[in-house]
């Protein structure tokens, strides 16, 4: 083990060079290398299922380009306020009897604020928490005391991507930092909860983006736990709305290099999914992808319904896994 906690054998000081030359192999090729990379640090054939619920819907003031979200976009999304804590919990309870094992709570927050709803959303993390659900939240930019609640209130990670290279952020993003973004990541790793972090493709960025999105999350001190890797949703009303569909070898390549590099992180076959045939996902499970999203909606846009999902799970003989709080403890019950 190193300093930071991570096997020897897990690097960060990746060069954006090494990088390019995986990213660019013959794809064949890549999707092997890859795929050994997996069998050796993951259980293979396990993906783990998560559920999303958007707790606070729009009206964000951020101008993301890609986001059904930013109030100064007309989608057409359905705002509304915090939910409750009950309709959070009752939707929890359902994500955990259909087999999800991790319950992210999404808000369209620029950042957090120390107020009311903060208060509640710090409940709600402790109810799913108590129901013995790993509990994800994605609420914007936080502080590190605010890191600290979360943690206090039993938060088990903070989803907060990097979405593109810090070259492109400029062209997506005009309302925060690149810096803003690398600084939450650090409060949110400093008070001890797991990180993910991760990004979209399709956004019109180049392959250098993509390599240089991979380039600053493999070369963290810690990796994160958790790396998304999106296919953008293209909504109606957002800028990005006419951006044409990414191909499958595009987020193969991205899942692959992504697994290469970060060899025990969990590489999250995130959005985009609805608009793949089983087909392509298998590619991107062999590449290594080892999570996705279940439930018919993502945040606010459509996802693959649960039915078709446990069918796929069938035909490619996958297995949910099972949650890395669970893992904890049973490891701490042998000890
Ligand atoms: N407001 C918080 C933030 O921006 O960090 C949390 C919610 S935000 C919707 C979470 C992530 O969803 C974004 O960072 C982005 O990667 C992803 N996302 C949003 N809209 C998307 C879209 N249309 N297609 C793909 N991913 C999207
Ligand atoms: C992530 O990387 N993807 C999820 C989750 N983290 C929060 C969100 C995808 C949102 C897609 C657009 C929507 O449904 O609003
Ligand atoms: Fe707001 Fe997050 Fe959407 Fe950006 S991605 S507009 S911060 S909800």
């Amino acid at each position: 083990m190193t300093q930071n906690g991570q096997n020897k054998d897990i690097r960060n000081d990746w060069s954006l060079e090494e990088i390019k030359a995986i990213y660019n192999k013959p794809v064949l090729e890549l999707i092997v290398e890859a795929a050994n990379i997996h069998k050796q640090y993951q259980a293979t054939g396990e993906v783990q299922v998560c559920t999303l619920l958007s707790v606070k819907t729009g009206g964000c003031p951020e101008d993301c380009a890609y986001c059904p979200q930013a109030a100064r976009y007309h989608t057409g999304v359905d705002a509304h306020k915090l939910l409750s804590q009950e309709q959070v919990l009752a939707s929890a309870r359902r994500a955990k009897e259909g087999g999800s094992t991790r319950f992210c709570m999404g808000a369209a927050w620029r950042e957090v604020r120390d107020n009311r709803d903060f208060d509640r959303v710090l409940d709600m993390v402790k109810g799913v928490n108590d129901m013995g659900l790993e509990v994800c939240c994605t609420l914007g930019m936080v502080n590190e005391y605010q890191a600290q609640k979360l943690k206090e209130a039993g938060l088990y990670a903070y989803n907060h991507n990097l979405d593109t290279s810090e070259e492109n952020y400029a062209s997506i993003i005009t309302t925060r930092t690149y810096e803003d973004r690398l600084q939450t990541i650090d409060h949110v790793r400093e008070a001890g909860i797991s990180v993910c972090s991760g990004g979209i493709i399709g956004l019109g960025e180049t392959d250098e983006d993509r390599i240089g999105m991979l380039f600053t999350l493999s070369n963290m001190v810690q990796h994160p736990e958790s790396v998304p890797v999106n296919a953008l949703v293209p909504v109606k009303g957002t800028p990005l709305e006419n951006q044409p569909r990414v191909s499958v070898w595009e987020m193969v390549r991205m899942i692959a290099t992504a697994r290469i590099l970060m060899p025990k992180s969990m590489v999250r076959l995130s959005a985009g999914r609805e608009q793949m045939s089983v087909t392509e996902q298998a590619l991107c499970f062999l590449a290594g992808a080892n999570s996705i999203f279940t439930g018919e909606k993502l945040l606010t846009t459509p996802n693959p319904d649960f039915d078709a999902d446990k069918a796929m799970f069938n035909l490619l003989g996958l297995t949910p896994r099972k949650s890395f709080k669970e893992e904890k403890q049973s490891e701490t019950v042998v000890a």
